[in-house]
């Protein structure tokens, strides 16, 4: 199990340890905080300066039975002048995130904050070649993900938005949504950043008291600072991702991302829920 309860299979340990060792033999990494370890990892003496490494090693591994697309997501960020090293990295500190998916294609998608370059494992010559310079996420899309087993435990919000996007063209929206669900975050936001779309694992009523499924650190800000930089929105329905100020190491939370037109909508149907009061449940504080 890891420290979030869950199965841990193999080669999520495989990929903990070629992932620390890694980042081990780089003499500017301090800290690790992995998924798959309950502690923050002190790789030297941290000094003021050397990098923050948060990684969820193997993401969407419950694909790898069936040969489905993971990946590897990773954020980094700066031990502070005077840092304390058990001080939890914020989204605002983020100087780097990215993640590689192992696909069809390897590939390695990548951003410093700018803007978001996308690179594919030439296995030839081993090395990561520029094939999506400036990846941009459309505005407008036509197209959803999320897991629509878990209908019965979303609120007002996610049933309304959901319902409206399958009623289509004779539907409020006046168009015809297409769904996704890879159980691969990663997946999810690559094709995104590819054709556009939103993704949501939204609090519901059975994941709420955990609050919610995905990690902040290691999973929700990576991808924010990702989608963000591509020129989309990642919120948790109520603050923006990158805004939410962790207080614990494996905290969860809340996620809806990608496309501007379709995250703007689901965050207006919060506030206007909250505003008047709806029996929505809005809690999106996060907890450990
Ligand atoms: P792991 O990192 O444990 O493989 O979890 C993957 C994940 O957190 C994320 O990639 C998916 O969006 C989500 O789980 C899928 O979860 P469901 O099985 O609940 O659809």
């Amino acid at each position: 199990m890891n420290p979030q309860g869950e199965v841990q299979r193999p080669l999520d340990l495989m990929a903990d340890e070629v992932f620390a060792r890694s980042c081990a033999g780089n003499s500017s990494v301090g800290i690790l905080i992995s998924e798959e370890v309950e502690e923050v990892v002190a790789v030297k003496a941290a000094e003021a300066g050397d990098f923050v490494v948060s990684y969820d090693p193997l993401d969407g591994s419950s694909n790898l039975d069936v040969d489905l697309s993971v990946g590897t997501i990773f954020a980094i960020s700066r031990l502070a002048e005077g840092g304390d090293a058990e001080r939890l990295p914020q989204g605002q500190d983020l100087l780097c995130a990215g993640y590689a998916i192992y696909g069809p294609s390897t590939m390695l998608v990548l951003t410093t904050g700018g803007r978001v370059d996308g690179f594919c494992l030439d296995p030839e010559t081993d090395t990561f070649v520029l094939t999506h310079p400036d990846m941009r996420i459309a505005r407008e899309t036509g197209e959803f993900a999320i897991n629509a087993s878990r209908r019965r435990h979303w609120d007002g919000v996610v049933q309304d938005y959901v319902a409206q996007c399958i009623d289509g063209p004779i539907g409020p929206r006046g168009k015809a949504f297409n769904m996704r669900w890879t159980a691969s975050m990663v997946a999810e936001v690559h094709r995104i950043l590819i054709r556009g779309g939103v993704f949501l694992y939204p609090i519901d009523d059975e994941n709420r008291t955990r609050g919610g499924k995905l990690r902040l650190l290691y999973e929700a800000y990576p991808m924010a600072l990702i989608v963000e930089a591509a020129g989309g929105r990642a919120t948790n329905g109520k603050t923006d991702i990158l805004r939410i100020v962790p207080d614990s190491l494996h905290q969860r939370t809340s996620v809806v991302l990608g496309s501007g037109a379709e995250v703007d909508r689901i965050a207006a149907a919060y506030e206007q829920a909250e505003r008047s009061g709806d029996s929505v449940h809005l809690r999106q504080e996060t907890c450990g």
